[in-house]
């Protein structure tokens, strides 16, 4: 009987001191998962923190960087300004000091040359550029009322259709012209289907004509 009893104390003791053991790894195992959270809890909270703080820098840089754009904006704006009332005060001493050669009338920055004999466009032409100029093309209401009053009959005016049927260009520049003023029903292409150069009539209406065709004409140039 002793016997069974030592054996079932050792029984128990050896139970107890295996449930003793693995309580603890098993309380040392959680504290150790403990601590890793816990270290990993802090390391997430650091990056929070860090991230956060890269947020506040940036909406503060970006704000800098409105505030900052604003400010070259303005800045801009105003050189732009001071520059554009340069070159106007500079266009003005210009145009005050410009001059036209004598027998030469001038309006508005231009030199023009009436020539009464009348000629085709292509010698009108060659005549302008004999003196650096060109047919008069007209590009406002102003030049057309001044070129009326200054030549009092018909006039070549510097624009053709030549190269490109219905598209009308000035000779000076080739550029497509923007001011007209042509008569009712002109331009018709009408003559021999092949009207490409235009005359201005004493009431400043426009009609497409031949380039044979002769008229007086009026030279202009830059003032210089
Ligand atoms: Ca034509
Ligand atoms: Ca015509």
């Amino acid at each position: 009987m002793d016997v069974l009893t030592d054996r079932v104390e050792a029984f128990e003791s050896h139970i107890e001191t295996m449930f003793t053991s693995e309580t603890r790894k098993l309380n040392s195992s959680i504290s150790h998962t403990l601590n890793d959270l816990t270290s990993e809890v802090k390391l997430l909270k650091t990056r929070i923190l860090q991230i956060e703080e890269t947020a506040i820098a940036f909406k503060e840089t970006v704000v800098d960087i409105r505030k900052q754009s604003a400010t070259n904006c303005a800045k801009f704006s105003n050189f732009e300004s001071k520059i554009n009332d340069e070159i106007q005060e500079m266009k003005m001493e210009l145009a005050a000091r410009a001059t036209c050669p004598s027998k030469w009338k001038t309006f508005m920055g231009y030199c023009y040359l009436l020539y009464q004999d009348a000629v085709n466009f292509d010698s009108a032409e060659t005549i302008c550029s004999q003196s650096s100029a060109f047919v008069a093309d007209i590009q406002s209401d102003d030049e057309l009322n001044y070129l009326k009053l200054l030549s009092g009959r018909n006039i070549w005016v510097g624009i053709t259709d030549r190269n490109a049927e219905g598209q009308w260009t000035g000779v000076r520049n080739g550029k497509r012209v923007e001011f007209t003023h042509w008569d009712s029903g002109q331009p018709n292409n009408f003559a021999a289907n092949d009207e490409d150069c235009a005359v201005m009539y004493s009431n400043g209406k426009w009609h497409d004509y031949e380039c044979s065709h002769t008229s007086a004409f009026v030279c202009k140039k830059m003032v210089m």
